[in-house]
């Protein structure tokens, strides 16, 4: 069982039991980049390791090829993943990656790119404890060579790479149970198109039900309704920076974002413009409430576009489906005071910022309705349980576990984290 993993430093199943004491910190203790193998692992024979410029346009296109046939599809296989290529040039050129961290495995005969992984560098906060770590993403093996163990392979030679940038720890999300998961959030999904989503399959005609009446209970206002409401702009950016760092505080893990540069890539880059009159896609949209008489930045919101392929339908090809991302108010609620003026305080609080979150969402429902969505879909991740139900998303059948890589840590509750780009 795991021959791969319980040689691994994580947390294994049987140790599960002894983390409530657990001293939170590295399982491993660092070496030096000198100690590091200073050559990549070995590939099967016929296959050649090859980094990937994701920079360079046609690269990009074979990491997109690559993961539009073969990446993570849904139990049923009827959905699969479609990142679009600007999403895998946004999401792997934030500030700080190391261009080496984007690797592939080539068949060394036919130069075809069969296999791929990536990191990109974030700092990384877990409870009381800051440091730089790699987030791992777009795992990919080629369909036809899988079951052959080149998993173990590929992330060898990631965790070389990033361990010769004196990096020692990892954060990755999978849909699979590994050893061992740091916490699990399930998917809820908010319908936009209940005729093209009951043609599709991806939501059930309860009997009692038509199309009509679902129309009307999922309808959402053509505007937005929240005065001041308007999309983030980069003179937001430092005030949306501040924001975001003081929301996110409260949380057990997150991403520090402690550098501004790394709020404007991750929420303003990639807003589809036109390059050289050809028609960018646009990956995240991102809003701010201007309040109308201070002119303060009081709320944030933000959402990523990721497309699946519907895999056998006569009609359509693609599910348009944004993804609730990163967002922040000024509103700070955090449970744990315990007189009774503080605990007072706290529901007052934990009232407002209710009020507020399912304002912004309903108006994110907006946009993203105007943006062309047929459905947002979001995790039980940071306050989103105080406003998912009130929003109309349902509970869907995907889970995403939470992992980190030689860091040993006490389970986190869902609502103690950030989303993830799966
Ligand atoms: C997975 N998703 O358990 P054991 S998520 C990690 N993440 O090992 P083989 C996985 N490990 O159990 P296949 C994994 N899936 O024997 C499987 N494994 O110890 C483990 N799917 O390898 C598995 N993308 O190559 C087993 O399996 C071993 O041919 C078996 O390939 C697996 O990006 C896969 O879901 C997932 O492309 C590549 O099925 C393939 O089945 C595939 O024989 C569709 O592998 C796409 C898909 C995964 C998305 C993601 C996060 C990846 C995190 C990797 C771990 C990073 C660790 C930290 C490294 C840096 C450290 C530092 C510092
Ligand atoms: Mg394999």
């Amino acid at each position: 069982e795991h021959k791969f993993w319980k040689t691994q430093p994580v947390p294994q199943f049987s140790s599960v039991s002894s983390r409530g004491m657990i001293e939170e910190g590295p399982i491993d203790p660092h070496k030096t980049p000198a100690e590091v193998k200073q050559e990549p692992g070995a590939l099967p024979s016929g296959f050649v390791w090859s980094l990937i410029d994701i920079k360079n346009e046609e690269q990009c296109r074979e990491v997109y090829d690559l993961l539009s046939e073969n990446y993570v599809e849904d139990d049923d296989a009827m959905f699969r993943f479609k990142y679009s290529k600007e999403f895998l040039l946004w999401a792997l050129t934030a500030p700080g990656y190391h261009p080496d961290w984007h690797i592939g495995v080539r068949v060394q005969k036919t130069g075809k790119l069969i296999a791929f992984i990536s990191g990109i560098m974030i700092e990384l906060r877990v409870r009381g404890k800051t440091f730089e770590a790699a987030d791992i993403n777009f795992l990919c093996v080629h369909k036809r060579l899988r079951s052959k163990r080149l998993t173990p392979v590929l992330i060898k030679e990631v965790t070389r790479r990033v361990n010769l940038a004196n990096i020692w720890q990892a954060i990755y999300t999978a849909g699979v149970v590994l050893p061992t998961p740091i916490g699990t959030c399930r998917y809820f999904h908010r319908n936009l198109n209940p005729p093209k989503l009951v043609d599709i399959g991806f939501s059930p005609l309860p009997r009692s039900m038509t199309i009509a009446r679902l129309v009307k209970q999922y309808s959402v206002p053509k505007h937005p309704q929240i005065p001041g409401f308007r999309e983030m702009v980069q003179a937001d950016v430092p005030q949306v920076g501040n924001l975001l760092r003081k929301y996110l505080a409260k949380f057990d893990v997150a991403q520090t974002f402690n550098k501004d540069e790394e709020v404007e890539h991750w929420f303003l880059s990639g807003q589809g413009r036109d390059v050289d009159g050809q028609r960018v896609e646009q990956v995240v949209w991102a809003y701010v409430v201007e309040d109308p008489t201070t002119h303060l930045i009081t709320d944030f919101m933000s959402f990523y576009s990721l497309p699946s392929t519907i895999m056998r339908h006569p009609k359509h090809n693609v599910l348009n489906a944004a993804y609730l991302f990163y967002y922040a108010s000024d509103v700070i609620f955090s449970a744990g005071g315990s007189s009774d003026d503080a605990v007072r305080h706290e529901h007052k609080a934990k009232v407002r910022l209710e009020e507020r979150l399912n304002a912004l969402c309903g108006d994110i429902l907006t946009m993203a309705q105007n943006a062309g969505f047929d459905v947002v879909n979001g995790l039980t991740c940071l306050d989103n349980n105080m406003f998912l139900q009130e929003q109309k998303f349902g509970p869907g059948d995907g889970y995403l576990n939470y992992y980190l890589y030689n860091w040993a840590c006490a389970p986190i509750d869902g609502g103690q984290r950030g989303p993830s780009l799966k």
